[in-house]
């Protein structure tokens, strides 16, 4: 029976973690999967009002033990600080936790209407693989001669070749089960040290993987190809900065990023991947109960994938493209051109499930 440690967090991740889990359950049930799920209150700002941080001590040792963790977003910035929430939980998990891929697939959903009209299903399909540990997020540097007219601050960017080398051979190995193209997302004309060897050790594991086309572009202008040429892509691997972005990017290109989801991969097993929205907490909308949950359910529908369910994934990812095919705008949420809410649109997806 796979135990599932369940993290709302702060914001929106409260309001679109129950739909998740009742669709997972729901799901899972029908396979004949037995999930235990297991709540957590922490990782959230009154957490940290409360206790001064935002996991317990032992936090390691708690969740270890469990086989997935399904998380919802973090960050409060009116209270903490957004760097100390974030360092101090989901950066806490992907770190301590070797979850050094990032999986966040792309694609264009049906009945969603994306900012690039003449495009529809299937026209976009890519995954971008992010760099999850290392990287621009390296936490290495400080701030000098504070207070005082000579103040600065510096991080550094660290690359490793383990570090780089084994997102990079899991982005080529993704390729190979889909269309074969991996685009590495570079700047080594400006970042003259990191990123030239980043490009470096591109070119070297390519070599691994000669039926595997590749190209390169600078973020720049893979930034705008992304905007005007979803359609070129099919993996994309980058460095922990530049997969953020891309993959906040190219969500909102193929409609809303609410429907994003990612999976944070510790790939030998030895430790919990954890799933959840590419979204944050999103301060503006919570409350509202507004939020669109199909991040959040199809994070669920990657977490059964890992755990060797995928048919049970797969029946989450129809029951999603029935519901927004059906484009009810009294279940849609307003992000897709709705007047529902994050419990209608949730609940419609969970009652195809039930069928
Ligand atoms: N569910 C994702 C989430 O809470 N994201 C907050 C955030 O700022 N994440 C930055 C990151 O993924 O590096």
């Amino acid at each position: 029976m796979p135990k599932i440690a369940a993290i709302p967090g702060d914001g929106i991740g409260k309001e679109v973690m129950p739909l998740g889990v009742q669709a997972v359950e729901v799901v899972a049930q029908r396979h004949g999967l037995d999930v235990d799920f297991e709540w957590f209150d922490f990782a959230n700002v009154e957490y940290f009002q409360q206790h001064g941080q935002m996991l317990p001590d032992g936090w390691q040792s708690q969740l270890g033990g469990f086989d997935s963790i399904f998380f919802g977003a973090v960050g409060w910035p009116q209270v903490v600080p957004d760097h100390v929430s974030l360092w101090g939980s989901l950066l806490q998990f992907r770190r301590q936790f070797d979850q050094y891929v990032n999986l966040r697939p792309c694609k264009i959903l049906p009945g969603i209407t994306p900012p690039l009209r003449d495009r529809g299903p299937g026209d976009v399909d890519f995954l971008v693989v992010r760099e999850n540990t290392e990287g621009e997020y390296s936490n290495a540097g400080g701030v000098l001669f504070e207070g005082t007219d000579r103040e600065l601050a510096m991080q550094e960017t660290v690359m490793t070749r383990i570090g780089v080398d084994r997102v990079m051979k899991y982005a080529f190995a993704q390729a190979q089960k889909r269309r074969k193209k991996v685009t590495s997302a570079t700047k080594s004309n400006g970042i003259s040290i990191t990123m030239p060897y980043w490009d470096s050790r591109f070119e070297a594991v390519q070599s691994d993987y000669p039926g595997v086309e590749t190209d390169r572009f600078h973020i720049d202008i893979l930034a705008a190809h992304f905007v005007q040429h979803p359609e070129w892509f099919d993996v994309v691997v980058a460095s922990n900065l530049f997969g953020d972005i891309l993959s906040d990017l190219g969500p909102a290109c193929t409609g809303t990023i609410g429907v994003a989801p990612s999976a944070n991969i510790n790939p030998t097993g030895e430790f919990p991947s954890l799933f959840e929205p590419v979204h944050g907490s999103a301060p503006d909308i919570a409350g509202k109960g507004v939020a669109n949950p199909i991040g959040q359910i199809w994070s669920g529908a990657m977490m059964l994938d890992h755990l060797g369910a995928e048919a049970a994934g797969r029946e989450i990812e129809t029951a999603i493209d029935d519901v927004l095919r059906a484009a009810d705008p009294q279940v849609l949420t307003p992000d897709i051109a709705g007047q529902g809410t994050t419990e209608t649109l949730g609940q419609a997806i969970i009652d195809v499930l039930r069928k």
